[in-house]
């Protein structure tokens, strides 16, 4: 059966060239700008998980003892894994559950409300799309998504009229989140500082302080008629610092396991909040932590959602590896930059991975 046509602006149409929600509902064999390569295709299932990716629980932050062992966790986390989970982490369950209901609600709206908020073409790629936010793109993942640019303030401000007023809670509760999820960002960033022998401030000051940029990108992933055969989302590393993702409980998200060549599902933790590491920290750590590749699988029975926050650095931040790691024995690998010239090289994608574009 050929893919419902839908009746929108031109504008809309490139960033919602087909609404998967609808291809989901009809079932039909996937249209071929799903079809991923054969080498691309998944490997792992998303309901087989691995339980060895660290799980670390923030409690007693605040004391000595305690903030030594989280330090320590954290530092084997991100030189073997990239990626970890974080309990007792301070954002309420009561904010986590409201978040994904509001996201649900929004993503259940009919297609021609939700493509109001339609990404712009040409502009920062914030806003509604389905398939992919890139209009260019020539093979499409299997999920919608809604994407808003959350902090600095400023930004906040000028980013509202992409924000559904409905659900009636969905701005008051992306605001809460957004705050909260950035005072984790900020502790996190402290203590992956200090697990490198650095000053608590030294990553948040790095990449701009409080003018440092926070994306929230909502993904839904229908059910899907062919799993094996698409991907919900295609792998890649995030271009920032740390993403914070919350997941339900369906499981889909992969971590690559570079030395065991190995694509690893991410266990679904009630509660949990998923950590993981940009390119930034792995330039900025000179390659002593990883940015860890990663996607999301889909399955033929259930829906899957996930609320994913990017921090990055403001555009303006000099990023590189820190001066203060580098000896004679651990020279610098990759060149200064401003992070605004690093997106270009992240779009380009002439190299597997974006970082590779600045090894010396
Ligand atoms: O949905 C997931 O689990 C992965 C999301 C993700 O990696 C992203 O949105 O960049």
């Amino acid at each position: 059966m050929a893919p419902s046509p839908i009746d929108v602006s031109a504008d809309a149409k490139r960033v919602v060239p087909m609404s998967v929600m609808k291809l989901a509902d009809e079932a039909a064999p996937l249209p071929a700008k799903f079809l991923k390569k054969a080498s691309e295709r998944p490997t792992t299932a998303h309901n087989v998980f691995c339980k060895e990716i660290p799980v670390i629980s923030l409690e007693g932050i605040d004391s000595p003892s305690g903030r030594e062992r989280i330090v320590g966790e954290v530092r084997d986390a991100c030189a073997e894994w990239g990626i970890f989970q974080v309990i007792d982490h301070g954002v309420s369950e009561e904010l986590m559950r409201k978040m994904m209901e509001n996201t649900l609600s929004f993503f259940k709206l009919p297609l021609e409300e939700k493509i109001k908020y339609a990404a712009k073409p040409g502009g920062f790629p914030v806003g509604y799309a389905s398939g992919s936010h890139r209009a260019d793109d020539d093979i499409l993942d299997w999920r919608e998504l809604m994407s808003h640019r959350c902090l600095p303030k400023d930004v906040r401000e000028n980013d509202y009229s992409l924000w559904p007023d409905q659900p009636e809670e969905y701005r008051k509760i992306l605001v809460e989140y957004s705050d909260n999820i950035d005072r984790l960002v900020t502790l996190l960033l402290a203590v992956i500082s200090e697990s490198l022998g650095l000053p608590s401030d030294y990553i948040k000051n790095a990449v701009g302080g409080e003018s440092a940029e926070q994306k929230i990108l909502l993904n839904y992933y229908p059910q899907c008629p062919q799993p094996d055969l698409t991907l919900g989302l295609r792998k890649h590393t995030d271009y920032g610092t740390i993403t914070v993702l919350q997941q339900d409980e369906v499981g889909g998200l992969q971590a690559y396991k570079e030395d065991r060549d190995q694509w690893v599902t991410v266990e679904p933790i009630s509660g949990a909040l998923v950590i993981n590491l940009g390119d930034q920290i792995q330039i900025l750590s000179n390659a002593k932590y990883c940015s860890v590749e990663h996607q999301a699988v889909v399955n033929s029975n259930q829906t899957r959602l996930s609320l994913v926050t990017f921090a990055n650095p403001n555009a303006m931040a000099q990023m590189g590896p820190a001066p203060e790691l580098l000896s004679d024995s651990n020279p610098a690998k990759y060149r200064r930059y401003t992070f605004k010239d690093y997106l270009p090289i992240c779009f380009a994608q002439k190299t597997r991975k974006h970082y590779d574009a600045l090894v010396i």
